[in-house]
């Protein structure tokens, strides 16, 4: 046909985020995988992409970001993450909870907190909706705390208070990262009585920091597959507590109305 190719109308650009993020690696190994060479990654922000995505979708644009689930903009605006036949991206994904050494005789309230911290998808896409409707970051962790006491429970139970300790948590500012931090902070503060610092950080200098004990937890390290360079490269340097959600992906997002379906569709 006489139609621009969908590489010609979006001039062959992808909108990342954050060139630390793990999904960034990841796509620089999707584009060769699939024959994308002509295709590149524009180096962004988690908030500049989904500002990105939105003005697309106002206008009926075409638009391809780098994406992942859970996040509020799945909620927000009708999109698709494009299948990945190779699985390059990894398929399914967890979250697990890293802490400093030392942190479960220095801190045994903190431990057993994050040791218990355990929650699913749906529950931080909520957070990250509040959020993104406008509450502050503490508000919503607050709401959403309030409305899932039972489960918020069993975070603090058997956990023994801080006493106004203060614990260090590093997070980057990716959406599922800021809310998921700000509802551990909530929680210890309210129910455990510590103090809970949170520290925005590049990616690497959130593994560091609890590698080198500079900071106490993180509870943002997506596995096995997103963060492995990092993880690997400060593994036997901080104690891994497991998963604390299960279910996040990434991938290639486009709005539903384009014709596309599949990674392979971006090859001309
Ligand atoms: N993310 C969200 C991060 C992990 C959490 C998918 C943007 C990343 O790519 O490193």
């Amino acid at each position: 046909s006489e139609s621009a190719s969908i590489g010609e109308e979006l001039e062959y650009e992808i909108i990342g985020i954050d060139p630390g993020a793990g999904i960034m690696e990841q796509t620089s190994d999707v584009l060769p995988a699939y024959g994308l060479e002509k295709w590149e990654v524009q180096e962004s922000s988690g908030a500049a992409m989904t500002a990105e995505l939105g003005s697309a979708i106002d206008d009926e644009e075409p638009i391809i970001v780098t994406g992942w689930i859970p996040h509020w903009k799945f909620f927000e605006f009708d999109l698709k993450m494009l299948d990945d036949p190779k699985e390059v991206y990894g398929g399914e994904e967890e979250i697990n909870t890293l802490v400093r050494k030392g942190l479960k005789e220095d801190m045994p309230g903190a431990y057993t907190f994050f040791d218990q911290f355990q929650w699913e998808p749906d529950h931080l896409q909520n957070v990250m909706l509040k959020i993104e409707n406008g509450q502050s970051e503490q508000e919503a962790a607050k709401e959403w705390a309030e409305n899932n006491e039972d489960l918020v429970n069993t975070w603090v139970e058997g956990a023994e208070p801080g006493n106004g300790a203060t614990v260090k948590v590093p997070y980057v500012a990716w959406a599922d990262v800021i809310a998921s931090s700000n509802v551990v902070k909530y929680v210890m503060e309210n129910e455990l009585d510590y103090q809970v610092e949170l520290l925005q950080v590049e990616p690497g200098p959130m593994f560091a920091s609890v590698a080198d004990g500079s900071a106490d937890a993180m509870v943002g390290a997506w596995l096995p597959s997103t963060h492995n360079d990092y993880y690997e490269k400060y593994e036997g340097d901080f104690e891994d507590l497991g998963v604390n959600l299960t279910g996040t992906r990434n991938g290639l997002v486009v709005p539903e109305y384009m014709d596309i379906d599949s990674i392979e569709d971006l090859k001309d």
